[in-house]
């Protein structure tokens, strides 16, 4: 059987820093539950002096850090990693990154391949947002926070994630429209409150070195895949060709401070 296994029986993964992962489908790749901490980053900041610019507004350590590019991000996996290697916390081939597109889109709960205008949103369906669904704009009136929150104020979603929608906007490895100047983020923030802003299929793309105060990021973790068992022929999955890019590919709105 291939089927994915029920919300709870997943397979979880908890690293040096406290931070849990779930595996985003059986035996896949791990990805972590909560977006990555204030705390967590500031650890990398004062070890590497990497420069990290105030977010503009008081922020916890269990917020996520934000002000953070895709540069920086990257430069937090690998420092992990060879941290985590090092003192033998993290099995040797293993190593973080950022999550795929399409891992993220599994985590919330969109199946591959699934439609570009689908009203989808990492509550569910129906709009608007229900009071505690996640972090937005002040102007939903869903949640009480007028900038970030700490990681894990709301429920976790039925795959066990929290804040894939909204606080902090997430970057993802991809490249955005298969530009090499443009990363993927996904997950929206605590700023936006359109309707197609929100959608879990929704996708924008900016510069790798850009720093913005909605800008953060969740870890994966790259593993190697779990010994292949050989499928009954009626159980291989559909042959509906190669997964398609999905959702709303367009240029980052969230281009400028608040
Ligand atoms: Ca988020």
């Amino acid at each position: 059987m291939a089927a994915t296994p029920p919300a709870g029986a997943q397979e979880t993964h908890t690293n040096s820093s406290g931070q849990l992962f779930r595996a985003v489908s059986e035996g896949g790749t791990l990805l972590a539950v909560h977006e990555t901490r204030v705390k967590d980053y500031a650890a990398f900041v004062k070890e590497t002096q990497r420069t990290w610019p105030k977010a503009g507004f008081t922020q916890g350590p269990d917020h996520p850090a934000v002000n953070v590019s895709w540069e920086d991000a990257k430069a937090f996996t690998r420092w992990l990693t060879d941290k985590e290697h090092a003192a033998g916390t993290l099995p040797a081939n293993w190593s973080y990154r950022l999550p795929k597109d399409e891992e993220w889109s599994l985590a919330v709960g969109l199946a591959p391949g699934s439609s570009m205008t689908e009203e989808v949103y990492p509550w569910g369906t129906g709009w608007p947002p229900p009071p505690q669904s996640g972090n937005y704009s002040p102007d939903l009136q869903v949640d009480k926070f007028a900038q970030t929150s700490p990681v894990g104020s709301f429920a976790a979603n039925p795959q066990g994630f929290f804040d894939l929608g909204g606080n902090a906007w997430e970057w993802c490895e991809d490249t955005f429209n298969n530009s090499p100047d443009y990363r993927i983020l996904r997950g929206a923030s605590w700023r936006m409150k359109g309707p197609v802003d929100l959608m879990s299929n929704n996708r924008i793309g900016n510069i790798p070195s850009i720093r913005l105060p909605v800008y953060g990021f969740r870890l994966a973790i790259e593993r190697p895949a779990p010994a292949v068992k050989t499928p009954a022929p009626e159980s291989a999955p559909p042959k509906d060709g190669p997964v398609k890019k999905i959702g709303n590919t367009r240029q980052s709105k969230e281009t400028t401070p608040p």
